[in-house]
């Protein structure tokens, strides 16, 4: 059978899936922002970036070396989320809570585009790059006073330099957010994860725990993935492209 037929009846599977699923889990990843406009991690970094790899920008080493390069690249992709809007996947995945009585959005990306779309029950596993905090003490900062196109970090009262509110490679994931992962993984009828290259642990050992617990394990990704053999059913093909198909076969 040619690919399209293939991903049509797995796409119908999922659909049938879905309308007696009770809980249902969504992870997702960086692959699922590329049709708004963001860039992915493992796209090879644009611009200024061509010569940095996340992994050394994306770590507190990085920003106690080098607090202005860090800080820019988290300024201008704080600028860039002002020209972007969710994508027809995000407002299918958020359009699938009218669907299945308990539906939680686990993401790995910081770009507050579920929420945008309108997904009410997100975690967001890594933050957010519209927060920040100090360094130092963790201070909050009101995030009216951070200017865009500063060249330095600005300085918390405490004199400790602002860091974005994300998680950084070598920190921990916030506990009580990992915890819930942790549980609907354990919990779930059906997991889905979707736009993630399933490499950043332990955010890519939630669909191993969920399939572990005998969830149904859907993967949507145009490329296979290192999750993709443990994946019940694998949706080749881009996230607002395939979960607007689901979410049409839940409304037929
Ligand atoms: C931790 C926020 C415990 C920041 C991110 C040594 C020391 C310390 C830790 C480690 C270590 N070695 C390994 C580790 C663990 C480490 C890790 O996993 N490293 C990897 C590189 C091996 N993890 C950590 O450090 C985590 N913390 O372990 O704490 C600890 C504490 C102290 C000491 C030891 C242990 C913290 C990890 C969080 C890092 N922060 N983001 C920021 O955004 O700047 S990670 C960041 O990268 C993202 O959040 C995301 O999680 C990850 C990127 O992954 P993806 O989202 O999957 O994106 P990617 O580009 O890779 O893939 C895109 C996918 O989309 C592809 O598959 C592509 O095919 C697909 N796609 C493309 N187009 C589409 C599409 N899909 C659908 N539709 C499309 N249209």
């Amino acid at each position: 059978m040619s690919n399209s037929i293939n991903s049509h009846v797995f796409i119908e599977q999922t659909a049938e899936l879905l309308k007696s699923a009770k809980r249902v889990a969504i992870l997702t990843g960086a692959g699922v922002s590329k049709e708004s406009g963001i860039p992915t991690f493992r796209d090879a970094q644009t611009g200024l970036w061509a010569n940095y790899r996340p992994e050394d920008l994306a770590t507190p080493q990085g920003f106690l070396q080098n607090p202005d390069l860090v800080w820019q690249w988290y300024d201008s992709r704080r600028k860039k989320l002002l020209e972007v809007s969710p994508n027809a996947g995000h407002y299918a995945m958020a359009e699938l809570a009218q669907f299945v009585p308990e539906l939680t959005v686990i993401t790995q990306n910081v770009d507050g585009l579920h929420q945008q779309a309108g997904s009410k029950e997100v975690l967001e596993l890594h933050g957010s790059i519209t927060a920040f905090r100090c360094f130092a003490k963790g201070h909050p900062a009101n995030t009216d006073n951070i200017d865009f196109g500063l060249t330095s970090p600005p300085k918390c009262h405490c004199g400790s330099p602002y860091r974005p509110g994300v998680v950084w490679f070598g920190e921990s994931l916030p506990g009580d957010v990992l915890s819930k992962a942790q549980k609907l993984a354990q919990s779930a009828d059906v997991f889905i994860v979707a736009g993630t290259s399933g490499i950043v642990h332990p955010a890519a050992s939630l669909p191993f725990v969920a399939k572990e617990a005998g969830a149904t394990v859907i993967e949507i990704n145009p490329e296979p993935t290192p999750i993709t053999d443990t994946a019940d059913i694998f949706l080749q093909g881009p996230s607002g492209q395939i979960w607007p198909k689901i979410i049409g076969l839940l409304k037929s």
